[in-house]
């Protein structure tokens, strides 16, 4: 699809995702992944998904954008770096892990995504799409690879070779078709396993997927049973969600401070020491992290996390 600017559509399109604060945006062909299907189903049925049922569901619209918004034709995605070097200052203080350092990233990118598609829509205003962060049933890291963003590192976490893999995805399923991107085709992660080597819980297996039943992120935000008794010493000071297999990835050692305000960490959480964690009131909780990841969770499961670790910090 051309424009009357003579540049076509997908161009215009990726220059407008960089205007807006992308850092990456491919496209791909809305067909059906196929070989997927098989992973994912399997993936569910050994149980891997642990208490995230709601995987098992609509896996035909995961695998299938067409199902998911009819009339389908192509899927822009898009990268957004949430890296930073930015630390929490208390000595040995409970972990929140760099995606939920600020606002929470739905909103963030949702907004990013709507004026996306207006923009769209103004070049060609017989487009519809749909926005999706991870609110609908579809396999974002795979349409990631298909639109050349990246291939799945051993942590199962998409990785570009530009920005590492502390990105977060976007996606918009519009009903018109345009130039498409090659997918990812190499892997670049080689032999090296340091991921699988470092990760405390071992969850992390090795056809590129990892068991959620025991990955410190889904034991700190998603579980709502209390963590394993011999997987608490293991969480290693994470309170809500884990960086421990992307830190240590080679890919991420030149990787860049975000450019995103709403990303940054509070400094009222920068500078909390132990005694305020372990204080925290539920009032505090909910002023605190009142447009954060965290405020999804439950206090009492969080305050839960708060107590594990700080058994083994001392
Ligand atoms: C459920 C979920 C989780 C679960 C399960 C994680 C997982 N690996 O599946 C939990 C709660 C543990 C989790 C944790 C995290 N998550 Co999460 N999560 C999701 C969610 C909602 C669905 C993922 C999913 O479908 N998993 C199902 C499994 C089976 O898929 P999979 O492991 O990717 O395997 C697929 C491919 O690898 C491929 N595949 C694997 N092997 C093979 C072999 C062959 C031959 C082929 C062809 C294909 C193939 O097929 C599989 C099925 O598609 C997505 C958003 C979305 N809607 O996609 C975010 C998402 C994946 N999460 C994200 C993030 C940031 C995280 C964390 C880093 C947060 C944190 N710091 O704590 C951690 C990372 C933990 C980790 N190592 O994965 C980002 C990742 C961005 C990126 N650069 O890739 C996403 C995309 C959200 C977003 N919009 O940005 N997450």
């Amino acid at each position: 699809m051309t424009t009357s600017a003579d540049k076509p559509i997908s161009v215009l399109i990726k220059e407008k995702a960089a205007d807006l604060g992308f850092d990456l945006c491919g496209i791909a062909p809305s067909d059906i992944l196929v070989e997927q299907e098989s992973v994912l189903r399997g993936w569910c049925s050994a149980g891997m998904n642990g208490d995230m049922g709601y995987l098992e569901r609509d896996i035909e619209k995961r695998i299938n954008p067409g199902q998911l918004f009819p009339g389908a034709k192509s899927v822009i995605v898009t990268g957004l770096n949430y890296y930073t070097s930015k630390k929490q200052r208390g000595v040995g203080v409970p972990l929140i892990s760099k995606y939920a350092y600020g606002i929470d990233y739905h909103d963030v990118i949702k907004e990013m995504l709507s004026e996306l598609l207006s923009f769209i829509k103004v070049l060609s205003p017989e487009t519809e799409g749909k926005i999706c962060v991870d609110s609908a049933p579809l396999l974002e890291k795979a349409w990631a690879q298909k639109a050349g963003l990246g291939w799945p590192g051993r942590h199962s976490i998409l990785v570009n070779d530009k920005i590492g893999s502390y990105f977060f995805l976007g996606v918009l399923v519009v009903n018109s078709k345009m130039e498409y991107d090659l997918p990812s085709g190499e892997d670049h992660c080689g032999n090296c396993r340091l991921c699988i080597d470092s990760c405390p819980a071992c969850a992390i297996n090795n056809n590129r997927t990892i068991d959620a039943r025991k990955c410190i992120s889904y034991l700190t935000t998603v579980s709502k049973s209390p963590v394993p008794e011999e997987l608490v010493p293991e969480l290693k000071g994470m309170v809500f969600g884990c960086d421990i297999c992307q830190d240590v990835c080679p890919w991420n050692k030149n990787a860049q401070q975000h450019k995103i305000p709403e990303f940054e960490l509070p400094e009222k959480i920068e500078i909390m020491n132990s005694n305020e964690w372990i204080r925290l009131s539920e009032e505090q909780f909910k002023v605190l992290f009142r447009r954060s990841p965290i405020a999804r969770r439950k206090y009492h499961l969080f305050r839960e996390n708060v107590t594990n670790v700080t058994k083994f910090n001392g």
